[in-house]
């Protein structure tokens, strides 16, 4: 499976993969998708979003067992974030058609769409659309770097993008989604865990920054004529990280337009994003607040215009305590690298204690959907602690580990 799927989108050069929303790396994502759904019998279904869904039973049923993740990917971003959810999700089916365990509640494995938002800017869209927490207004607005719409993408790509929109119906019939991630942090690593559970998900958000300046020629301008947007945004940058450090809290200006963008022109625009997460929302509030501050003060000295849009906000994430419990009792002590059925209890690391609960500042689809239905997560562990880039990884053990821990929760929620 995976090295079916590890070729796609992935950039010769940087190593790094470029699966954005509905381009056609994505499309080849999600033809991989439906081919495993078929080639295991499951009922393929696309849904309203362009969500993927892989059925086994009867939806109808109600009461379902969903796991699954993303597949697309940031920009050069690591194998994998989302992969390894939805290989882990098909890989952990077989495992339990091999364990002969039988199914009392219906499955269904997903791929939620565009997660990263690396192409219009709003992560999770999938599974903001279909939890009602993204208007279909708003949606429709979303516009790419080249001014392609969401609808227009969708519809590019061949899907019908006219139905997008809450489906309260879909997910009444859900009893509780897990989704399995390769961990964005070293604290398994530190642990000596393959496996964990996630605890909570970390407020964040992101904004945009406009510092509106002069635009000028670069060789023939005294320095005392510039409003030069450029400084401002500099001086803020350096102020994000101090704000950050206060706090501690995490802040990023990951990315940045100007116009004309010009190597001999003043910009006449500087336009920087902010990706803020902290512990809690008072930090996060502390941070967002003491940056904003500080890019007005330098933006007035330097006689430039400031505009500051919060583009999207994700509150606090606690994964329920219901079903994080109860995977903690079907995990036990150690999950994941044992054999055989339930063998994810007990087995696995050796060291008898129970799995790590982990907090994380990554957001997930299950964090959007657990506004609505019981979600929960497992992470397995990632050595270099590292992702959103090519150097991401996690070693096969550990992956095979995961994926008999998913098993097992599976086991323990969907079968006799
Ligand atoms: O940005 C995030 O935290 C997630 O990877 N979309
Ligand atoms: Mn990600
Ligand atoms: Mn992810
Ligand atoms: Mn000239």
């Amino acid at each position: 499976m995976w090295k079916d799927l590890s070729p796609i989108g992935r950039d010769a050069e940087s190593k790094g993969y470029r699966r954005h929303a509905w381009t056609p790396a994505d499309a080849d994502c999600r033809t991989w998708f439906k081919e495993q759904a078929e080639s295991r019998g499951l009922t393929y279904e696309l849904d309203r979003n362009g969500n993927q869904w892989a059925w086994l039973g009867d939806p109808a049923q109600g009461d379902a067992v969903v796991t699954g993740s993303h597949l697309d990917s940031v920009p050069d971003g690591g194998a994998f974030d989302g992969p390894l959810g939805v290989v882990s999700a098909f890989a952990a089916l077989d495992e339990l058609r091999r364990r002969g365990a039988e199914f009392t509640k219906p499955l269904a494995i997903t791929n939620f769409g565009d997660e990263e938002g690396a192409r219009f800017g709003l992560a999770c869209v999938g599974s903001r659309l279909t939890a009602g927490q993204l208007t279909v207004p708003a949606a429709r607005r979303l516009r790419d770097a080249d001014g392609i719409t969401l609808p227009e993408a969708m519809e590019n790509a061949g899907y019908d993008p006219t139905a997008i929109g809450p489906d309260p119906e879909r997910l009444a019939r859900i009893g509780a989604f897990v989704e399995l991630h390769v961990e964005q942090g070293r604290a398994l690593d530190l642990s000596g865990d393959p496996v964990g559970i996630a605890g909570a998900i970390w407020p964040h958000g992101r904004w945009r920054f406009d510092f509106a300046g002069e635009a000028n020629h670069a060789g023939t301008t005294r320095l005392v004529d510039r409003r030069d947007p450029m400084l401002p945004y500099a001086e803020t940058v350096l102020a994000a990280r101090r704000e950050a450090e206060l706090a501690r809290a995490v802040a990023t200006f990951g990315k940045i337009a100007v116009e004309p963008n010009g190597v001999n022109a003043i910009p006449s625009l500087v336009r920087g994003w902010l990706d803020s997460r902290a512990a809690d929302q008072e930090s996060l509030d502390q941070v967002v607040a003491g940056v904003e501050k500080a890019a007005r003060e330098h933006a007035e000295r330097h006689g430039v215009d400031l505009t500051v849009v919060r583009e999207s906000f994700t509150p606090v994430v606690e994964f329920g305590h219901a079903l994080r419990d109860e995977l903690a009792a079907i995990l036990g002590a150690g999950a994941g690298a044992g054999a055989g059925a339930g063998a994810g209890a007990g087995a696995g690391s050796g060291a008898e204690r129970p799995v790590p609960v982990l907090g994380t500042g990554a957001g997930h689809d299950a964090g959007i959907l657990s506004g609505t239905i019981p979600t929960a997560m497992l992470f397995v562990r990632n050595p270099t602690g590292v992702s959103h880039s090519p150097a991401e990884f996690a070693a096969e053990d550990d992956c095979v580990a995961g994926v008999l821990a998913l098993a097992d929760v599976l086991e323990g929620l969907a079968c006799r």
